[in-house]
């Protein structure tokens, strides 16, 4: 495949906030445009996201540098090059960038060619975007029975830097169970009626139904995390659901939000609580045994991984302990988290590694390890659906794509119900 034109430019996410979009051709004229999210609870080990700090500019948080690394440096050593594979292309501009952490052209960049070049190539190849995926990932082994769809986290309210602080903790989802739900629009249904019973929940209580970055409730009257929790168990009831029958909860904690660095202590602000790194445990440990809630991201903070091998041991057996600020979609990192028994799970973020090859080989070794993968958004977010046929084209069995609510979460869900439709 060889490419004929690739050119960038600035648009704004979800939040109003810029970022990179990209669209490139082929030599056969098949276009395709990659837009990449952006995160708010970023973890450190990210690859770089270019911004350009001009300050009189999106207040520094313009991309015009990225814009222009696309079309004035990369895109003339890309143009008129033969590619064989998603695998050569990727690995042509990791090369070029040279860097760990893509700082010399920024990960934004990188990944918005990469996405661009897939969907491009998808259609080149004639297939869909997720069997384009599938074939990517299985390789030899690629057969259709292995695409699948997800067993979807659906938020529901949200707080931390998401959502104003009205809880610490950051996410509070609910997932239909697929043994109960075995369509993905069955599941999605009972997750859109939870959600707008929650709202009815929260206007008998006279609380306010504003939400935040990802569509979820985020209402200030909230008393405690724990409240959050007994209004989404309402909720669920009341939409004429079973509670863990049907529908268990899951958490993003995003504890490196709230972890004191220097006085080691966990710090529930709205609670005025503070904690020891054994009394965080044994508090997460009580508060899952009171609510049904089988996965939890982020429980520790991202660089205590003796606190994550610790809760690992302790509820490793009967949840899902996902990685996300504490991994990074990084090989190295799910590996050192393997040696420590650190996690079960990881969180998979295409723009936290920058190139579609890296995301899959995160996955690769998620798998040889036996650890679950859970394919996520970002708090900034586009209307580009790549990572519903990512979790679709791959091993990764759950996603984590927002409220059932903003038009960039709504987009997501509408690509995953159109793919199961044309299975
Ligand atoms: C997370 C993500 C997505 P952000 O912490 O998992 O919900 O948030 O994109 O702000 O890092
Ligand atoms: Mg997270």
């Amino acid at each position: 495949m060889r490419i004929k034109q690739i050119w960038s430019r600035e648009i704004l996410d979800s939040r109003g906030l810029p970022t990179v979009s990209t669209t490139l051709q082929l030599d056969d004229g098949s276009t395709a445009t990659g837009k990449v999210p952006s995160g708010a609870s970023t973890g450190k080990t990210e690859v770089l996201e270019l911004r350009d700090n001009d300050l009189k500019r999106y207040r520094g948080q313009g991309v015009l540098d990225a814009v222009s690394n696309v079309n004035d440096l990369l895109a003339p050593k890309l143009v008129n090059k033969e590619f064989l594979s998603q695998e050569s292309f990727d690995q042509y501009l990791i090369d070029l960038d040279g860097t760990e952490f893509k700082t010399n052209f920024g990960g934004n960049t990188i990944l918005s060619l990469s996405i661009a070049f897939a969907k491009a190539s998808a259609l080149s190849k004639g297939v869909p975007l997720y069997e384009y995926f599938g074939k990517l990932y299985w390789r030899e082994g690629f057969k259709k029975e292995l695409l699948e769809l997800p067993e979807p986290l659906i938020l529901v309210i949200e707080g931390g830097s998401h959502g104003n602080w009205v809880t610490d903790i950051q996410e509070y989802m609910i997932v239909p169970r697929k043994v109960k739900f075995p369509t993905f629009a069955d599941a999605l249904r009972a997750g859109s009626e939870i959600y707008h019973t929650i709202h009815d929940v929260l206007k008998e209580k006279g609380y306010t139904a504003n939400t935040g970055f990802e569509g979820a409730f985020a209402p200030n009257q909230l008393k405690s995390n724990e409240e959050a929790f007994e209004i989404i168990i309402e909720g669920i009831e009341k939409a004429g659901y079973k509670v863990d029958k049907e529908i268990y909860l899951a958490v993003d904690i995003a504890a490196a939000e709230f972890f004191d660095t220097s006085t080691k202590k966990y710090i529930l602000k709205s609670e005025k609580k503070t904690f020891t790194e054994q009394e965080w445990i044994d508090y997460l440990d009580k508060l899952f045994s009171k609510y049904p809630v089988h996965i939890v991201e982020d429980p520790m903070d991202q660089e205590n991984w003796e606190g994550w091998s610790k809760i690992t041991k302790r509820l490793g057996q009967s949840k899902e302990i996902v990685g996300d600020d504490l991994l990074t979609t990084n090989v190295k990192r799910i590996q050192k988290a393997k040696e420590i028994n650190a996690v079960n799970s990881v969180l998979i973020k295409p723009n936290q590694i920058g190139t579609i090859t890296e995301t899959m080989r995160a996955m690769r070794v998620s798998e040889e390890f036996g650890y679950s993968c859970i394919l996520s958004h970002r708090s900034g977010e586009t209307n580009d659906s790549t990572i519903s046929d990512l979790v679709v084209g791959s091993y990764a069995q759950k996603c984590k794509f927002g409220a059932p609510n903003r038009g960039e979460r709504i987009e997501k869900y509408n690509r995953l119900m159109e793919i199961e439709k044309r299975f």
